[in-house]
């Protein structure tokens, strides 16, 4: 728990589930002793590098809100568990962004920097995502530029000396990173670290003048890995993005970029009245346009069609494994035609296995 104190039980569980999964990984018992007697001694105990590499992937097998689990098992762990400090913690993150981008070939990864032990909480960024744009707001509340959602955190990092960027609607924050019970970190993400797509549409040319981007690689950032009763509260994964995250949520929500009128204007669509569906057809253009942008930029992208069948499939194969796949239909069914994928025919359990990502609470207001 938060303590830093593993519970011996949650560690039974987990070298059962490892040995059961993993029988060339050596005897069971012995290897309960060992960590048994740990806990009794020091109140946590130390994965071996295999112990936290299937930890890890099988943690993103469990993650109940993700659709795009069917390669769970290729997760390239990165094992930083040495690293508890804020300078290390950042200069490891902007490695993993480097790795995991690879030019645009984007590839699921996790660093797993210090866990949490008895009087010795591990390090934490408290960004949400390794990448996240600035989010300025007015003394009146309003926003006067970029993402909204990262109001507080940006708000946070210029307390903390952040003279801010240039006041687009796409800065990119500093990471905030705190370590050993000192005051956090500011530590900026070198922009070449940092891969953008411009977003163009393939059929209006105008929609490239509304200077709208993304990037790349969704790293997050700001939750904790659970594995046999240890918290790893410093453990950024990614892999790539579905093209609704972007096109149906960051950029349409109305307290996020909030395009489609915009973009419905541009269309010369009639947005006096709702049952137009201007907004509607804004917004399968605005996620015309996200794909085609990646696509052309040779960054990786999967679109919610092709995604929800590699679900059912990974479904489907969990099952034949013999194990239960649970899931949130809420969050599983993709923000854009969600009738039109197989996965929302359905419904799931929707249990909570571990190992897991646990969300920390939000430490930037
Ligand atoms: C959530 C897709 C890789 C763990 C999600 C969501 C999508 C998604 C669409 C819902 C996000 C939302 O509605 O905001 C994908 C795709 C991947 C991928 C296409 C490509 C490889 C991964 C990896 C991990 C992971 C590598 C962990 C190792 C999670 C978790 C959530 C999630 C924990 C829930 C996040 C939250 O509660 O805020 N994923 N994912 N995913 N994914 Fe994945
Ligand atoms: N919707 C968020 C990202 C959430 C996780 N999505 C992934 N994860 N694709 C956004 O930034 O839009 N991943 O690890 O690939």
């Amino acid at each position: 728990g938060g303590d830093g104190l593993a519970d011996p039980q949650e560690a039974e569980k987990f070298l059962r589930l490892f040995h059961a999964e993993n029988p060339s990984a050596g005897p069971f018992w012995p290897r309960l002793h060992q960590v048994l007697a740990e806990i009794d001694a020091w109140g946590t105990y130390t994965h071996t590098a295999d112990e936290l590499a299937y930890g890890a992937r099988v943690a993103w097998r469990n993650s109940n809100r993700c659709i795009g689990r069917l390669y769970w098992h290729s997760l390239r762990v990165r094992d930083r568990r040495h690293v508890d400090t804020a300078e290390g913690v950042a200069v490891e993150s902007v490695a993993h962004l480097r790795e995991a981008t690879n030019e645009g070939r984007i590839r699921p990864t996790i660093t797993v920097f210090a866990p949490d032990r008895p009087g010795r909480p591990g390090p934490r960024i408290l960004n949400e995502q390794l990448i996240r744009y600035a989010g300025y707001r007015a003394l009146d509340g309003s926003i006067l530029a970029g993402d909204a959602r990262n109001a507080d955190l940006t708000a946070m990092a210029r307390r903390l000396g952040w003279s801010g960027g240039p006041g687009t609607d796409f800065d990119v924050l500093p990471l905030v990173i705190e370590a050993g019970g000192r005051p956090p970190l500011l530590a900026t993400v070198p922009a070449d670290a940092i891969l953008e797509v411009p977003l163009v549409h393939p059929v209006f040319p105008w929609f490239a003048e509304l200077g709208l981007r993304w990037h790349a690689v969704p790293a997050i950032s700001g939750m904790c890995l659970e594995i046999g009763g240890v918290c790893y509260p410093c453990a950024p994964f990614n892999g790539w993005y579905m093209g609704t995250e972007i096109g149906a949520r960051n950029l349409a929500d109305t307290d996020r970029y909030d395009m489609l009128e915009v973009v419905a204007r541009r269309l010369g669509l009639d947005t006096s009245n709702e049952r137009t569906l201007w907004k509607d057809q804004a917004l399968v253009e605005l996620n015309v346009a996200v794909l085609h942008s990646f696509e052309r930029a040779q960054v990786t992208i999967t679109d919610h069609h092709t995604e929800s069948r590699r679900f059912m499939s990974h479904l489907e194969r969990e099952e034949r494994s013999g194990r239960i796949c649970p899931a949130d239909w809420s969050w599983i069914v993709p923000p854009l035609s969600g009738s039109l994928t197989p996965v929302f025919h359905r419904y799931y359990d929707d249990v909570q296995l571990s190992p897991a990502f646990v969300h920390h609470p939000r430490k930037s207001d």
